[in-house]
């Protein structure tokens, strides 16, 4: 028997500074309604699902940046998240601001959870490779403040066994670094959950705006095909306050290819049955990582960061 799993990219269209969590949550529930329609086991939100993508502005007051964040989750305006895909038995992954009191002080994370079909938090990952910025560049067409609003992620990226399979997620930016995509290969993982916030511009490499679409695919399918994974990478996307933010929604098999993808820049399921046994082949074969990797030659992975060419 093939280990099926049936999952659904939930592309969001944008969502407005001034649309409140209930609408998002209404839209959220709305395609969680369609996932239930079409026998979906697993419904992969995008990153800071709740709100708009509010790194694009340089705050100062620290209470309007918290107004972003989640103090608890579920809480009431996300609770009926929870009891629909409960009701429907779905299981689901949800980006949020999480603000949390740790180690006696308040600490700001880029966040995912893991939703099991009975509605329980089986996995939290919090995002490590922060892009953009900390401090205000007036010049930018927009800000990217996500350095300036998170702590780099203190979770590493753990995986589950939940929903039949082997389960690890990543947060926008680390789609982009195959080391992402190893550290959770290194555990077996069989899907990786992905959601992403991409604006078209990037201001300080205008030259890249139109690879945009193409660099998200490369990226996630290389980590796919690398790992014997399959990965689910969900936008919010559209014009998003004036800022316009990719689609692309894609599932994308162990293969490397992709088996699903959006057509809109809206709200929008993305489907696809996912056997998690074709994983198989690729981890027993040319990724069969205990046979072929030579970590002994890997020491500057992990000993350098920044690339320092020879004299
Ligand atoms: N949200 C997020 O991580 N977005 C980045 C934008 C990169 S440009 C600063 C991304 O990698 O898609």
């Amino acid at each position: 028997m093939p280990r099926i799993l049936t999952v659904a990219a939930a592309q969001l269209g944008p969502i407005q500074r001034a649309d409140d969590r209930g609408s998002a949550v209404a839209r959220m529930c709305a395609l969680l309604r369609q996932a239930g329609a079409n026998g979906c086991d697993l419904v992969v939100f995008p990153e800071l699902a709740l709100t708009t993508f509010f790194p694009r502005w340089f705050m100062e007051d620290q209470a309007e940046v918290d107004s972003f964040f989640e103090r608890a989750m579920p809480a009431p305006e996300t609770q009926p998240l929870f009891d629909l895909a409960k009701e429907l038995a779905i299981g689901f992954y949800l980006g949020f601001a999480e603000l949390v009191e740790e180690e006696g002080r308040l600490r700001h994370f880029n966040t995912s959870i893991l939703v099991d079909k009975t509605g329980a938090i089986v996995l939290k990952y919090r995002k490590i490779h922060l892009p953009g910025h900390a401090e205000h560049e007036p010049w930018r067409a927009f800000q990217h403040l996500e350095k300036r609003y998170f702590e780099v992620g203190n979770l590493n990226w753990p995986v589950t066994r939940s929903l039949g399979g082997v389960l690890g997620m990543a947060i926008c930016n680390d789609r982009r670094w195959p080391e992402t995509y190893r550290v959770m290969g290194l555990q077996g993982v069989e899907m990786v959950l992905i959601g992403y916030n991409t604006p078209r511009h990037n201001p300080p490499a205008p030259e890249h705006d139109r690879l945009s679409e193409f660099h998200n695919h490369l990226a996630m399918q290389a980590g796919a095909y690398q790992n014997g994974t399959w990965v689910v990478g969900a936008a919010k996307c559209g014009v998003e306050e004036g800022c316009e933010m990719i689609g692309a929604s894609a599932i994308i098999a162990p293969t490397g290819q992709i088996v699903a993808q959006a057509l809109t820049q809206d709200d929008e399921l993305v489907i696809a049955r996912c056997d998690l046994d074709l994983c198989a082949s690729y981890k027993e074969t040319t990724f069969n990582f205990a046979r072929h990797r030579q970590p002994d030659q890997y020491g500057l992975i992990t000993a350098r960061a920044g690339a320092i060419p020879p004299d």
